[in-house]
Protein backbone atom coordinates (compact mmCIF):
# COMPACT_ATOMS: atom_id res chain seq x y z
CA UNK A 1 0.00 0.00 0.00
CA UNK A 2 2.76 2.25 1.05
CA UNK A 3 4.53 1.44 -2.74
CA UNK A 4 1.13 2.27 -4.21
CA UNK A 5 0.80 5.59 -2.39
CA UNK A 6 4.51 6.40 -3.15
CA UNK A 7 3.48 5.86 -7.08
CA UNK A 8 0.52 7.52 -7.01
CA UNK A 9 1.85 10.37 -5.50
CA UNK A 10 5.05 10.55 -7.89
CA UNK A 11 2.57 10.89 -10.89
CA UNK A 12 0.54 13.54 -9.12
CA UNK A 13 3.69 15.54 -8.75
CA UNK A 14 4.78 14.74 -12.17
CA UNK A 15 1.60 15.67 -13.34
CA UNK A 16 0.96 18.78 -11.59
CA UNK A 17 4.93 20.13 -12.59
CA UNK A 18 3.67 19.82 -16.06
CA UNK A 19 0.85 21.50 -15.99
CA UNK A 20 2.63 24.61 -14.28
CA UNK A 21 5.02 24.42 -17.06
CA UNK A 22 2.62 24.28 -19.24
CA UNK A 23 1.35 27.23 -17.68
CA UNK A 24 4.50 28.89 -17.62
CA UNK A 25 5.28 28.90 -21.34
CA UNK A 26 4.23 32.57 -21.52
CA UNK A 27 7.63 33.31 -22.88
CA UNK A 28 6.98 32.50 -25.97
CA UNK A 29 4.04 32.58 -28.60
CA UNK A 30 2.38 29.42 -28.61
CA UNK A 31 -0.25 29.82 -30.82
CA UNK A 32 -0.20 31.43 -34.62
CA UNK A 33 -2.51 33.87 -35.49
CA UNK A 34 -4.66 31.38 -37.13
CA UNK A 35 -4.77 29.08 -34.67
CA UNK A 36 -2.10 26.47 -35.16
CA UNK A 37 -0.17 24.54 -32.24
CA UNK A 38 3.14 26.55 -32.09
CA UNK A 39 4.70 22.90 -30.38
CA UNK A 40 7.27 24.05 -27.60
CA UNK A 41 8.60 21.71 -24.68
CA UNK A 42 5.97 22.56 -21.73
CA UNK A 43 3.01 22.69 -24.21
CA UNK A 44 1.57 19.40 -24.70
CA UNK A 45 2.03 15.66 -22.46
CA UNK A 46 3.66 13.57 -24.34
CA UNK A 47 2.64 10.32 -23.41
CA UNK A 48 -1.03 11.37 -23.60
CA UNK A 49 -0.40 12.05 -27.32
CA UNK A 50 1.44 9.19 -28.36
CA UNK A 51 -1.18 7.05 -26.75
CA UNK A 52 -3.63 9.04 -29.13
CA UNK A 53 -1.80 7.78 -32.59
CA UNK A 54 -0.88 4.84 -31.15
CA UNK A 55 -4.16 3.89 -30.52
CA UNK A 56 -4.71 4.70 -34.28
CA UNK A 57 -1.42 2.66 -35.60
CA UNK A 58 -0.68 5.65 -37.35
CA UNK A 59 2.32 4.76 -39.82
CA UNK A 60 5.54 7.55 -40.31
CA UNK A 61 7.53 8.23 -43.67
CA UNK A 62 11.26 9.86 -43.64
CA UNK A 63 12.77 11.21 -46.57
CA UNK A 64 16.31 12.03 -46.23
CA UNK A 65 19.18 12.63 -48.55
CA UNK A 66 22.57 11.66 -48.52
CA UNK A 67 23.88 12.20 -51.63
CA UNK A 68 28.07 12.82 -52.36
CA UNK A 69 29.67 12.89 -49.01
CA UNK A 70 26.94 13.79 -47.22
CA UNK A 71 26.82 9.75 -46.76
CA UNK A 72 28.86 9.65 -43.89
CA UNK A 73 26.06 11.97 -41.77
CA UNK A 74 23.63 8.44 -42.24
CA UNK A 75 25.08 6.92 -39.52
CA UNK A 76 24.60 9.34 -36.63
CA UNK A 77 21.19 10.17 -38.37
CA UNK A 78 19.76 6.51 -38.13
CA UNK A 79 21.29 5.96 -34.55
CA UNK A 80 19.67 8.47 -32.83
CA UNK A 81 16.51 8.32 -34.80
CA UNK A 82 16.20 4.79 -33.36
CA UNK A 83 16.20 6.47 -29.89
CA UNK A 84 14.37 9.47 -30.27
CA UNK A 85 12.23 9.80 -33.18
CA UNK A 86 8.80 8.37 -33.61
CA UNK A 87 9.55 5.60 -30.29
CA UNK A 88 7.49 2.54 -30.46
CA UNK A 89 5.93 3.55 -33.63
CA UNK A 90 5.60 2.36 -37.46
CA UNK A 91 8.35 4.12 -38.95
CA UNK A 92 9.81 3.27 -42.62
CA UNK A 93 12.92 6.07 -43.66
CA UNK A 94 13.45 6.30 -47.49
CA UNK A 95 17.05 7.12 -47.82
CA UNK A 96 18.17 8.76 -51.50
CA UNK A 97 22.11 8.47 -52.53
CA UNK A 98 24.43 7.65 -54.77
CA UNK A 99 26.60 5.56 -52.24
CA UNK A 100 23.97 2.51 -51.89
CA UNK A 101 27.53 0.52 -51.09
CA UNK A 102 28.51 2.59 -48.01
CA UNK A 103 25.24 2.62 -46.35
CA UNK A 104 25.78 2.48 -42.28
CA UNK A 105 24.84 -0.75 -40.87
CA UNK A 106 22.55 0.48 -38.40
CA UNK A 107 19.78 -1.74 -35.96
CA UNK A 108 16.21 -1.09 -36.05
CA UNK A 109 13.50 -1.95 -33.90
CA UNK A 110 10.20 -3.85 -34.60
CA UNK A 111 8.26 -1.82 -36.93
CA UNK A 112 10.83 0.09 -38.16
CA UNK A 113 12.56 -0.08 -41.57
CA UNK A 114 14.89 1.15 -44.29
CA UNK A 115 14.32 1.44 -47.89
CA UNK A 116 17.55 3.27 -50.36
CA UNK A 117 16.57 5.21 -53.60
CA UNK A 118 19.48 5.11 -55.50
CA UNK A 119 19.54 8.80 -57.18
CA UNK A 120 22.46 10.24 -59.78
CA UNK A 121 25.74 12.09 -58.26
CA UNK A 122 24.72 16.02 -58.12
CA UNK A 123 27.99 18.44 -59.82
CA UNK A 124 26.24 21.43 -57.82
CA UNK A 125 25.15 21.51 -54.37
CA UNK A 126 21.94 23.55 -55.45
CA UNK A 127 20.74 20.79 -57.25
CA UNK A 128 20.47 18.44 -54.72
CA UNK A 129 18.17 20.43 -52.72
CA UNK A 130 16.34 21.31 -55.98
CA UNK A 131 15.74 17.68 -56.88
CA UNK A 132 14.49 16.89 -53.55
CA UNK A 133 10.75 18.42 -54.10
CA UNK A 134 10.97 16.37 -56.78
CA UNK A 135 11.68 13.37 -55.11
CA UNK A 136 9.31 13.56 -52.70
CA UNK A 137 6.43 14.05 -55.01
CA UNK A 138 7.26 11.01 -56.68
CA UNK A 139 8.13 8.99 -53.55
CA UNK A 140 4.50 9.81 -52.01
CA UNK A 141 2.70 8.87 -55.30
CA UNK A 142 4.34 6.00 -56.47
CA UNK A 143 5.02 4.07 -53.21
CA UNK A 144 3.46 5.96 -49.89
CA UNK A 145 0.01 6.55 -51.55
CA UNK A 146 -2.36 5.15 -50.21
CA UNK A 147 -0.88 3.69 -46.66
CA UNK A 148 1.26 5.74 -45.00
CA UNK A 149 -0.32 8.17 -42.67
CA UNK A 150 2.07 11.40 -42.39
CA UNK A 151 6.10 12.21 -43.65
CA UNK A 152 8.57 14.49 -43.07
CA UNK A 153 11.45 15.18 -44.91
CA UNK A 154 14.41 15.86 -43.47
CA UNK A 155 18.47 16.85 -43.78
CA UNK A 156 20.82 14.33 -43.25
CA UNK A 157 23.67 16.29 -41.35
CA UNK A 158 21.51 16.63 -38.09
CA UNK A 159 21.35 14.30 -35.47
CA UNK A 160 18.25 13.67 -32.68
CA UNK A 161 19.30 14.38 -29.46
CA UNK A 162 16.05 14.54 -27.70
CA UNK A 163 12.12 13.14 -27.88
CA UNK A 164 10.28 13.98 -31.31
CA UNK A 165 6.94 12.19 -31.65
CA UNK A 166 3.01 12.60 -31.82
CA UNK A 167 3.01 16.20 -31.11
CA UNK A 168 4.52 17.03 -34.66
CA UNK A 169 1.79 15.45 -36.24
CA UNK A 170 -0.57 17.65 -38.47
CA UNK A 171 -1.83 18.17 -42.08
CA UNK A 172 0.69 20.54 -43.10
CA UNK A 173 3.60 20.90 -40.64
CA UNK A 174 6.69 23.70 -40.72
CA UNK A 175 9.84 24.47 -38.52
CA UNK A 176 10.67 27.98 -37.35
CA UNK A 177 14.38 28.35 -39.19
CA UNK A 178 16.25 28.60 -35.49
CA UNK A 179 17.27 32.18 -36.46
CA UNK A 180 15.29 33.24 -33.75
CA UNK A 181 16.40 36.60 -33.53
CA UNK A 182 15.52 37.28 -37.06
CA UNK A 183 12.57 40.22 -37.10
CA UNK A 184 10.25 40.00 -40.12
CA UNK A 185 12.30 42.60 -41.99
CA UNK A 186 15.41 40.59 -41.61
CA UNK A 187 13.97 37.47 -42.80
CA UNK A 188 15.85 35.87 -46.12
CA UNK A 189 12.96 35.40 -48.09
CA UNK A 190 13.51 35.88 -51.65
CA UNK A 191 13.02 39.34 -52.98
CA UNK A 192 13.63 39.55 -56.07
CA UNK A 193 10.02 40.00 -57.78
CA UNK A 194 10.65 37.99 -61.17
CA UNK A 195 11.07 34.63 -58.56
CA UNK A 196 8.00 32.74 -57.95
CA UNK A 197 9.26 32.34 -54.21
CA UNK A 198 9.02 36.46 -53.88
CA UNK A 199 7.78 37.84 -50.58
CA UNK A 200 7.17 41.22 -50.74
CA UNK A 201 8.75 43.36 -48.13
CA UNK A 202 6.63 43.50 -44.91
CA UNK A 203 5.02 40.19 -45.66
CA UNK A 204 5.40 36.84 -43.87
CA UNK A 205 4.47 34.50 -40.58
CA UNK A 206 7.99 33.44 -39.77
CA UNK A 207 10.74 32.46 -41.69
CA UNK A 208 10.70 28.17 -41.81
CA UNK A 209 13.53 25.42 -42.33
CA UNK A 210 13.75 24.07 -45.26
CA UNK A 211 15.88 21.07 -43.03
CA UNK A 212 12.42 20.15 -41.61
CA UNK A 213 8.81 18.96 -42.55
CA UNK A 214 6.13 17.30 -42.89
CA UNK A 215 3.01 16.78 -42.31
CA UNK A 216 -0.14 14.09 -44.17
CA UNK A 217 0.69 12.72 -47.74
CA UNK A 218 -1.86 14.85 -49.76
CA UNK A 219 -0.73 18.29 -48.18
CA UNK A 220 3.04 17.03 -48.65
CA UNK A 221 2.40 16.30 -52.03
CA UNK A 222 0.86 18.97 -53.23
CA UNK A 223 3.78 21.37 -51.14
CA UNK A 224 6.47 19.39 -52.99
CA UNK A 225 4.59 19.88 -56.43
CA UNK A 226 4.11 23.43 -56.08
CA UNK A 227 7.87 24.12 -55.01
CA UNK A 228 9.17 21.86 -57.96
CA UNK A 229 7.26 23.25 -60.48
CA UNK A 230 7.56 27.12 -59.42
CA UNK A 231 11.68 25.97 -58.88
CA UNK A 232 11.71 24.26 -62.12
CA UNK A 233 9.93 27.77 -63.91
CA UNK A 234 12.53 29.92 -62.25
CA UNK A 235 15.74 27.91 -63.72
CA UNK A 236 14.16 28.12 -67.15
CA UNK A 237 14.09 31.58 -66.78
CA UNK A 238 17.58 31.60 -65.47
CA UNK A 239 16.53 32.37 -61.97
CA UNK A 240 17.65 30.11 -58.82
CA UNK A 241 15.81 31.50 -55.61
CA UNK A 242 18.08 32.68 -52.59
CA UNK A 243 17.47 29.52 -50.59
CA UNK A 244 16.80 27.33 -53.31
CA UNK A 245 13.89 25.32 -51.77
CA UNK A 246 13.77 26.57 -49.02
CA UNK A 247 12.13 30.43 -50.16
CA UNK A 248 9.45 28.26 -52.69
CA UNK A 249 8.96 26.78 -49.72
CA UNK A 250 8.66 30.00 -47.44
CA UNK A 251 6.18 31.11 -50.12
CA UNK A 252 3.75 28.14 -49.88
CA UNK A 253 3.56 28.26 -46.19
CA UNK A 254 2.94 32.10 -46.51
CA UNK A 255 -0.18 30.93 -48.80
CA UNK A 256 -1.08 27.91 -47.01
CA UNK A 257 -0.41 28.14 -42.93
CA UNK A 258 0.78 25.18 -41.70
CA UNK A 259 -1.44 23.59 -39.40
CA UNK A 260 1.29 23.08 -36.83
CA UNK A 261 4.16 24.71 -36.26
CA UNK A 262 7.30 23.30 -34.37
CA UNK A 263 9.46 25.56 -32.79
CA UNK A 264 13.37 25.64 -33.42
CA UNK A 265 13.62 22.74 -30.79
CA UNK A 266 13.06 20.56 -33.75
CA UNK A 267 15.65 21.67 -35.82
CA UNK A 268 18.23 23.75 -33.99
CA UNK A 269 21.80 24.03 -34.94
CA UNK A 270 25.25 22.64 -33.21
CA UNK A 271 27.26 25.99 -33.70
CA UNK A 272 24.30 28.00 -32.01
CA UNK A 273 24.57 28.92 -28.17
CA UNK A 274 21.11 27.40 -26.85
CA UNK A 275 18.48 30.37 -26.43
CA UNK A 276 16.70 30.58 -23.00
CA UNK A 277 13.60 30.00 -24.87
CA UNK A 278 15.08 26.40 -26.04
CA UNK A 279 14.50 23.75 -22.91
CA UNK A 280 15.10 21.12 -25.00
CA UNK A 281 17.18 20.22 -28.19
CA UNK A 282 15.62 17.27 -30.05
CA UNK A 283 16.99 17.53 -33.56
CA UNK A 284 20.21 20.25 -34.34
CA UNK A 285 22.17 20.11 -37.60
CA UNK A 286 26.04 19.06 -36.53
CA UNK A 287 28.73 21.74 -37.73
CA UNK A 288 30.08 20.95 -40.94
CA UNK A 289 32.80 22.34 -43.55
CA UNK A 290 30.77 23.50 -46.22
CA UNK A 291 34.29 23.89 -48.75
CA UNK A 292 35.12 20.15 -47.84
CA UNK A 293 31.49 18.45 -47.95
CA UNK A 294 29.50 19.83 -51.04
CA UNK A 295 30.43 19.15 -54.70
CA UNK A 296 31.66 22.65 -55.20
C1 LIG B 1 19.85 24.94 -45.49
C2 LIG B 1 18.68 24.13 -45.07
C3 LIG B 1 18.49 23.01 -46.08
C4 LIG B 1 18.23 23.57 -47.47
C5 LIG B 1 19.40 24.48 -47.84
C6 LIG B 1 19.04 25.20 -49.13
C7 LIG B 1 18.19 23.88 -42.68
C8 LIG B 1 18.73 23.54 -41.37
N1 LIG B 1 18.97 23.63 -43.73
O1 LIG B 1 20.92 24.03 -45.22
O2 LIG B 1 17.42 22.18 -45.73
O3 LIG B 1 17.02 24.28 -47.48
O4 LIG B 1 19.68 25.44 -46.82
O5 LIG B 1 20.08 25.94 -49.57
O6 LIG B 1 17.08 24.31 -42.79
N2 LIG B 1 22.74 17.25 -49.48
C9 LIG B 1 23.41 16.08 -49.87
N3 LIG B 1 24.61 16.21 -50.49
C10 LIG B 1 25.20 17.43 -50.74
C11 LIG B 1 24.52 18.59 -50.34
C12 LIG B 1 23.29 18.47 -49.71
O7 LIG B 1 22.93 14.98 -49.67
O8 LIG B 1 26.30 17.45 -51.31
C13 LIG B 1 21.41 17.10 -48.83
C14 LIG B 1 21.55 16.63 -47.39
O9 LIG B 1 20.41 15.88 -47.05
C15 LIG B 1 21.57 17.94 -46.63
C16 LIG B 1 20.56 18.76 -47.43
O10 LIG B 1 20.76 18.37 -48.80
O11 LIG B 1 21.19 17.73 -45.28
C17 LIG B 1 20.71 20.28 -47.31
O12 LIG B 1 22.00 20.68 -47.69
P1 LIG B 1 22.96 21.48 -46.71
O13 LIG B 1 22.81 20.88 -45.35
O14 LIG B 1 24.31 21.55 -47.28
O15 LIG B 1 22.32 22.90 -46.74
P2 LIG B 1 22.39 24.02 -45.60
O16 LIG B 1 23.16 23.54 -44.43
O17 LIG B 1 22.78 25.32 -46.20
Amino acid sequence: NTLLFARWLTAAVVFALRVLCFLSRTDVATVTPWLAPVVWEGTFEPELLDGVYRQKNVSIAVTVFAVGKYIRFLKDFLETAEQHFFVGFKVHVYVFTDRPAELPKVEMAAGRQLTVHPVPAAKRWQEISARRMEMIQRLIEETLLPGTDFIFCLDVDSKFHGRWGAESLGSLVAVVHPELTFDRGGFPYERRPASRAYMAPGLGDFYYCGGAFGGDLHEVRLLAKTCRENFEADAKEGIEAAWQEESHLNRYMWLNKPSKVLSPEFLWQDFKPREREIHVVRFSGVVKNYAEIRPN
